[in-house]
Order: C-alpha cells, then sequence, then structure tokens
C-alpha cells in the first residue's frame, strides 16, 4: 500500500470489487451487533483509514488459527483483513526469515511505538525457563513481554493464547499459560475458539479501526457482541431439545432426522460463540450441522472438562433419566423462549430497518 493511500483506494488498485467490500461490512456489523444502519457508515470509516502496524506472534500452537484466517477460496471476505493492516511481522507468513525478520518487528514496533496492535496465538511457556519453545533465540516470555511494552492493545487469537488451550491441558507439560497471565498493564482481548471464527478475528480489528476503541468484553475477555450467546441459544436443532427428542447414536433414527445431540455430548449449552449463525467456510456449515456435537472449543479448560461424547454434567449410566429431564426442562424453557423470541423480533422489526449490500451500492 502507497504511504498516503487509503484502504478504499488501495482495495480498488488491488482489484477487490466495492460489493465484496459492503459484504464484508454488513457481515461485521450484524457480527459485531451493531444496528444495520451502521454498516454504510463502517464502509464509510474503514474506506478512509490508513492501515496500522500489526505484529502478530506465534507460540505454542498449531497454526490452525492462522489456516482459519487464511484458507478457503480466494479472495475471501477475511483475506481483506491484511488490507485493513500493515502485517509487519507473522512468523508464518512473512517472507524474511532470520535476523532480517526480527529486524523488521524491531523497525514496526520502533517507527509506531503506543500505537501498534499485537495480534498473540499460542500460549506462552513458563516451564523450564521457557526452553519449550524460542525463536529466534528468545523465550516466548522475553518475546511477548518486549513486544507488549510498546502496543496499543493485544489481541489473543485462539484458545491457546486466550486460556492456555492445548497446551495447558493437563497435565501441562510445559507450564503454558495465556496471554492474560502475562500482560497486564495493556488492554487484551481474548478471541477464543480452537480455532477462531475467522469473522470474529477480523472483526475485532474492524471494531478498534472503525471506533479506535475494542469492543465491550464479558467477563471472559471476549467480545461480547460475538460470544454474549451460547451455541444452544441460536442452534437450529433447539426445537427438538425443546420436544426432548434426542440422537442416541450417531445414524439412528433421530441422528438422520436431525434431532438434539445433547445426550451424544454436545456441548453446546455451554459454549459462548457464533458458530450457529456466522458458520465456517464462508457461511456453509457448522459440527453440529455435520452431525457432530460442539465440542466446546471456545471455553477455557475444554481438554479438561470430561469426554467429549459424555452428556453435559451427566454420568453416562443415567443418561435416560437426565434425558426426561432435560426434555421437561427443554419444553418449558422452550416455550418461555418462544414467548419472548416472538417479543424481541417484533420489537426489533419496529426498531430497525434492514440494509442489504444492494442497498448500500444504490
Ligand atoms: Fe491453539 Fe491456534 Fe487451536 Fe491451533 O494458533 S486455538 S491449537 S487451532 O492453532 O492456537
Amino acid at each position: 500500500m502507497k504511504e498516503q493511500e487509503t484502504l478504499a483506494e488501495h482495495l480498488r488498485r488491488q482489484g477487490i470489487s466495492r460489493r465484496s467490500f459492503l459484504k464484508f461490512c454488513v457481515a461485521t456489523a450484524s457480527l459485531l451487533g451493531l444496528p444495520p444502519g451502521m454498516a454504510p457508515l463502517m464502509a464509510e470509516t474503514l474506506g478512509k483509514v490508513r492501515r496500522p502496524s500489526v505484529i502478530w506472534l506465534s507460540f505454542q500452537e498449531c497454526t490452525g488459527c492462522t489456516e482459519s484466517l487464511t484458507r478457503s477460496h480466494s479472495p475471501t471476505l477475511e483475506s481483506l483483513l491484511f488490507d485493513f493492516i500493515s502485517l509487519d511481522y507473522h512468523h508464518t507468513l512473512q517472507a524474511a526469515s532470520g535476523e532480517a525478520a526480527e529486524r523488521a518487528r524491531e523497525e514496526a514496533m520502533k517507527a509506531n511505538y503506543g500505537k501498534y496492535l499485537v495480534l498473540v496465538d499460542g500460549s506462552v511457556p513458563l516451564g523450564e525457563g521457557g526452553a519449550y519453545s524460542t525463536i529466534a533465540g528468545r523465550t516466548n516470555l522475553e518475546m511477548l513481554e518486549e513486544t507488549a511494552k510498546g502496543a496499543a492493545a493485544l489481541i489473543a487469537i485462539g484458545t491457546c493464547s486466550s486460556y492456555g488451550g492445548l497446551p495447558y491441558a493437563h497435565p501441562n507439560p510445559t507450564g503454558a499459560v495465556p496471554v492474560s497471565a502475562i500482560v497486564k498493564d495493556k488492554p487484551v482481548v481474548n478471541v477464543p475458539g480452537c480455532p477462531p471464527i475467522p469473522l470474529a478475528i477480523t472483526g475485532v480489528v474492524a471494531h478498534y479501526l472503525m471506533f479506535g476503541a475494542l469492543p465491550e468484553l464479558d467477563e471472559k475477555g471476549r467480545p461480547l457482541s460475538i460470544y454474549g450467546e451460547t451455541i444452544h441459544d441460536r442452534c437450529y436443532r433447539r426445537p427438538f431439545y425443546d420436544q426432548g427428542k434426542f440422537a442416541k447414536t450417531f445414524d439412528d433414527r433421530g441422528a438422520r432426522a436431525g434431532w438434539c445431540l445433547y445426550e451424544l455430548g454436545c456441548k453446546g449449552p455451554t459454549t459462548h460463540n457464533a458458530c450457529a449463525t456466522t458458520k465456517w467456510n464462508g457461511g456453509t456449515s457448522f459440527p453440529i450441522e455435520s452431525g457432530h456435537g460442539c465440542l466446546g472449543c471456545s471455553e477455557p479448560d475444554f481438554w479438561d472438562a470430561g469426554s467429549f461424547y459424555q452428556a453435559l454434567s451427566t454420568p453416562l449410566s443415567s443418561l435416560d433419566k437426565a434425558a426426561g429431564v432435560a426434555a421437561g426442562a427443554g419444553v418449558a424453557a422452550g416455550a418461555a423462549i418462544a414467548v419472548h423470541n416472538r417479543a424481541a423480533k417484533r420489537a426489533a422489526k419496529a426498531g430497525h430497518q434492514a440494509v442489504t449490500v444492494n442497498d448500500l451500492e444504490k
């Protein structure tokens, strides 16, 4: 991107259509819980911004988070992220290596001191003096502390950097900790998920660019607008839960009819994320739609929270009883929620005017 070029000019030069950009703004505004009318404003504001410097650090992780953001059809809406920002350092994506790579990080820090964003994926090992994971001869702890000093804010991408994730699972052999356990004097946003939804990553960055501030967070440091509801709240199989209809195996009549996967271990009722509405792979599907229960990957300690195939808080021996209780509770809760939803929809309709991409192009 040329020095004085705005984002809108840059996108035009890259051949990215205005329609793609507007679609991105509509999807992002919706995920962030902004009123529909904010999408045009978002397009206008983002179009004028100049890209902030971003330093992306990768520690103990599987690279699934970067994979989530970059894979799939090209160009994805999420790939617009790389046009919003100046990605000055990323272990996996940068062409430079060795001393040149480290120089790029140091120069970006110096040139943008106090203003750059730090995105981190992976947990930080503290065991054995941090020797389990080093980059350019530096421990992850040293690199994080040094880079965080001049940052405006940090975004912990994925469950590993948000809560420790897989490396943190019992018995946590490397002494892994999340970013928030180390950085205490800067704002840290958690964007958990193993991996996180790509639009959740770009949404937080877009929010920062648009408002110059981070989004409102829940008590676990996650953006409320994205993680404020459970998978169960928005699951399309929810009506079957409410009716007490549960698949007993992954290939029985109930499973084929799309019944609730609660008894097969689905963690949707206790997992906060937007998978049921945003979905994956360009809105194609999400695990429950593909026939498998939610694993709960965006919650702390999900690897240690019991078997993925055991019903929540329920010993296998008493599943039948639990199902009966769940069915009864589900029917009552379902009826109350249906009444609430109908009222909420009426209020939303009265207060909101839907805005589509076509409207924005007028
Ligand atoms: Fe962790 Fe991400 Fe899971 Fe993997 O970078 S959240 S193991 S998808 O790669 O950190």
